[in-house]
């Protein structure tokens, strides 16, 4: 259990302690008014069915920058002249506030966690130096480690691509990076391994060969499953979908494209599906059609928590604050009997002018309790409203007699029509949408 506070030599978040459970009459901004990790929702603590984790990327290196404006976020662990110790400040800073928000997991990315340096070796080292210090660190404290991966994005080289570069050089320097944060990831205990193919699309088809691409993915995914599995990588492979963003079309667009790349390649022993809101609806879909693709495939890895803008048309990784989004999604969790090895990882940065510090806890304390609302919402919904019944009967006509035969593969098209001809004209049943949203509600609001 991450509950004890970790003290590094430095305090990066002073004056704020522990965050804890306050309950909903709570008026403290920096107390949770709903999750209450022990509370036991089905013979389940809150804490062990949505097992959050805080993503490294957002909380500790985002500064806030915009396409209009530099860094806002000014971080105390960032003034090290030297970078290998600004990284050490920032993993201190990162373990201080994961045990005062009280999460059990965390998130990275390689170049999270350390420098670049000046090549690819030097980059290796600094990984595996920050990887022993968080290894001391997860000891101290309990913190576990949700899944690792390796930034394929943001250095000028991946700009065509990264497996998917058209330049054969590019693609080792990508199985480079990934072999280390493999290795990094098994040292730290990790339950997944997770790919999000940053720049694995393409902004133009002209220049593009895209069957060649989507093969070198396939092949490279292939050979990091293998190595993983021989360097004794127990945890789950994960493929995140985005539909675009940075590339006009990325490769991994939807869960139901992941969920065939997973198929078409025989990769379903070991690959499954990290499902982002805000991913899911820039492509169209809701959150919960994305979740209920995946299990329905017995492919739901893991979830990325955050919310997108319902007006703007891009990533925005909000903080999730949506309780009907987060009863939808959790509904689709408990139907697939739970998260499993994944989690609820907040995905999700801080506004650009939310710039005090304290702001960081408050952005999670919102998620959080989110969740914890969606939770105890989608619990009754599933035991305690009709819902599942109404579901159930609305297709009942296929449980016995001809619609069970006809499910069982029993009838040719002919004999369909002879039981056309022998039906009277069939009723039209509604199909009680507004009844369903209403029950939906009914369990957030308390009945
Ligand atoms: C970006 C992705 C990224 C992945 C990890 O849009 O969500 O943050 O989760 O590489
Ligand atoms: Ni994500
Ligand atoms: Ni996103």
């Amino acid at each position: 259990m991450a509950n004890d506070f970790f003290t590094g030599n430095k305090e990066f978040f002073p004056g704020i302690g522990k965050i804890k459970y306050e309950g909903p009459q709570s008026d403290n901004p920096l107390a949770f008014k709903f999750y209450d990790s022990n509370k036991m929702i089905g013979g389940k603590s809150m804490r062990d069915h949505l097992r959050f984790a805080i993503a490294y990327w957002h909380s500790f290196c985002g500064d806030g920058a915009d396409p209009f404006g530099g860094t806002t976020h000014f971080y105390p662990w960032n003034k090290a002249a030297d970078p290998m110790e600004a990284a050490k400040d920032k993993l201190d800073a990162a373990f201080e506030f994961f045990t005062k928000i009280d999460a059990s997991y965390w998130c990275f990315h390689d170049k999270d966690i350390a420098p670049e340096g000046g090549s690819l070796a030097d980059f290796e080292k600094n990984v595996q130096t920050i990887t022993a210090l968080a290894k001391e660190r997860q000891n101290a404290t309990g913190m576990k480690l949700l899944w690792g991966t390796a930034n394929l994005f943001s250095h000028e080289r991946y700009m065509n691509g990264a497996f998917t570069n058209p330049n054969f050089e590019v693609v080792t320097y990508a199985a480079a990076q990934v072999k280390a944060a493999i290795d990094a990831t098994v040292e730290l205990g990790g339950d997944g391994y997770v790919f999000w193919g940053g720049r694995e699309g393409y902004m133009s088809l002209l220049n593009t060969n895209m069957k060649r691409e989507k093969d070198h993915l396939a092949r490279a995914l292939e050979m990091a499953r293998d190595y993983g599995r021989k360097a004794g990588f127990k945890g789950q492979y994960m493929i995140e979908p985005k539909p675009m963003e940075p590339t006009k079309h990325q490769y991994d667009f939807d869960t139901e494209t992941v969920v065939s790349f997973i198929k078409n390649n025989g990769f379903e022993d070991d690959f499954r599906v990290n499902i982002e809101n805000n991913h899911a609806t820039l492509a169209g879909h809701t959150f919960w059609h994305d979740l209920q693709v995946a299990v329905d495939a017995g492919l739901l890895g893991s979830i990325d928590a955050n919310q997108g803008d319902y007006q703007n048309g891009w990533d925005t990784d909000q903080f999730p604050t949506n309780v009907f989004e987060a009863t939808r999604a959790m509904m689709v969790v408990l139907d697939n009997g739970g998260l499993g090895k994944g989690g609820l990882n907040f995905d999700a940065k801080r506004r650009r002018n939310s710039t005090d510090a304290e702001d960081l806890f408050i952005a999670h304390i919102g998620g959080m309790d989110t969740f914890a609302l969606g939770l105890e919402a989608a619990y009754k919904v599933k035991n305690e409203s009709s819902i599942p019944t109404m579901l159930r009967d609305r297709y009942s006509s296929f449980d016995t007699g001809a619609g069970a035969d006809f499910e069982a593969g029993k009838f040719s098209l002919e004999d369909l029509q002879k039981a056309a001809f022998n039906t009277a004209e069939p009723e039209t049943l509604s199909g009680k949408q507004e009844l369903y949203e209403n029950i939906v509600n009914s369990m957030i609001y308390g009945k």
